[in-house]
């Protein structure tokens, strides 16, 4: 006689009365739409990134199947990444205690022996699996990218995104299967109340059933209602938005506790906006960008060599833009002055009509010391190769002597420290 099973292998383990379908659906319909959301605007960010147009932008979905959605990334409206990459972060991180909690929930179903009844309940307890690893897997890889924990075995663009598709795939599935339990069970209440004919009647049995599996078999006496569990991990999100979402706006910065990016001071002054990299943590040192500094300027066969008091005798443009990072903190509107990509352009040959950009930095060494710029980014009036902010000359960390600065891009392609520039590269 086998031995009786024991551990979290049996169900006796498992004691919570809170487990049930009428905790775990409502949990569920709550992350339906935001992970559909998380999905969409992190694609849209990888968009931004345009991975399709230089090895030192973001390569990570090419231009293969998983790359059939790329498109140019507009340079309006001028917040545009501010939003998606803001709301992006936002959401994930906000909603961390609900997947947390949905997955506590279900729990007893990953032991659940055997493993498999039939090949269909193989499928679903595979997909189980890569629903939870994957979950697990792109909000982990997406919080400690934010944290500025750089621990990834490779690069976090490619983890994320693959990682996300498979939690995709494996959501797709789930939600199919899942969905209309979910909502009979929110509904069953109003059922009972408005008493059950026949139809109703088989729906809510159903329900019942889909309950019994997630409900122990000896539960223990409850200290905590299901609504007082709903209720704390709501807080528990609500918590983490109220100090995360500062981030993104001045008056609240002080309030992004848990924000590398958010409740730290940056200073005071022209120069006083958040900082990505300083210039010495990249190795950016004053010998680099100080008089012997050139911007080397490359075109239609033509190359030029200008110091920073050329670049000051070219026409000057002011225009007001904000930098949106990626790890979704954002600035306000800057005052930006320099001259015009559309300018510089001109004067290497591209007259009409100006190509793509390839942008590298003096930086010595590190993935974001170069960028690729699209035509269209070239060709806005908006977009500067800066030699000012705020009314001052750009602060060391903020990229003197000259970088640049694109409306509505990411701030990974606003290139700090600009040492060469070269139109036409990837075209
Ligand atoms: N050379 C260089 N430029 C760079 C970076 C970098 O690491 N090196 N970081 C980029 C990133 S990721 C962001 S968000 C912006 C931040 O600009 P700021 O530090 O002026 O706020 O700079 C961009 N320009
Ligand atoms: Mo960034």
């Amino acid at each position: 006689m086998p031995r009786p099973r024991s551990g979290p292998f049996s169900a006796r383990w498992w004691r919570s009365p809170l487990r049930g379908l009428r905790l775990t659906s409502p949990l569920g319909l709550v992350l339906l739409p935001g992970i559909v959301l998380l999905l969409g605007t992190g694609l849209l960010s990888y968009a931004a990134y345009n991975p399709d147009l230089s090895p030192a932008n973001d390569m990570t979905p090419d231009k293969g199947w998983l790359g059939f959605y790329l498109f140019s990334w507009p340079t309006d409206p001028d917040w545009l990444y501010r939003l998606t990459q803001g709301v992006h972060v936002t959401l994930g991180i906000t909603l961390i205690p609900v997947l947390l909690a949905k997955l506590w929930s279900v729990i007893p179903k990953l032991f659940a022996l055997p493993p498999a009844r039939s090949l269909s309940h193989a499928m679903e307890r595979v997909s189980l699996l890569l629903l939870v690893g994957g979950g697990l897997f792109v909000f982990g890889t997406g919080v400690l990218n934010v944290q500025l924990a750089y621990v990834f075995p490779g690069s976090f663009y490619t983890l994320h995104f693959y990682g996300a598709w498979v939690f995709t795939a494996a959501f797709v599935v789930h939600v199919a299967l899942r969905l209309p339990r979910a909502v009979r069970a929110v509904r069953a209440r109003r059922t009972v109340r408005a008493g059950s004919a026949g139809a109703e009647e088989s729906e809510r049995e159903r329900a019942e059933e889909a309950d019994a599996r997630l409900r122990p078999p000896h539960p223990v006496e409850p200290t905590l209602s299901r609504r007082g569990a709903l209720g704390m991990v709501g807080g528990g999100s609500l918590l983490l938005l109220a100090t995360t979402v500062g981030q993104n706006f001045d008056g609240l910065r002080r309030t992004a506790l848990f924000a590398p990016h958010g409740g730290s001071d940056p200073g005071a002054g022209p120069n006083g906006f958040q900082i990505n990299k300083t210039a010495a943590h990249v190795g950016v040192t004053p010998e680099r960008t100080g008089p012997e500094w050139r911007l080397a300027l490359h075109g239609r066969g033509r190359e030029l060599r200008l110091s920073r008091a050329m670049l000051l005798e070219l026409p000057q443009h002011s225009v007001a833009l904000p930098i949106a990072c990626v790890e979704g903190w954002s600035t306000s509107d800057q005052w930006w002055r320099g001259v015009r990509l559309l300018d510089l352009a001109a004067l290497v040959g591209h007259r009409r009509q100006p190509p793509d950009l390839f942008v590298v930095s003096v930086q010595p060494s590190g993935s974001f010391r170069a960028a690729a710029l699209r035509d269209n980014q070239v060709r806005d009036p908006r977009s500067l190769l800066a030699l000012y902010v705020n009314g001052e000359p750009l602060s060391l960390d903020h990229g003197y002597p000259a970088r640049i600065i694109v409306p509505a891009a990411p701030g990974v392609l606003n290139t700090k420290w600009v040492g060469r520039m070269t139109f036409g590269a990837l075209s």
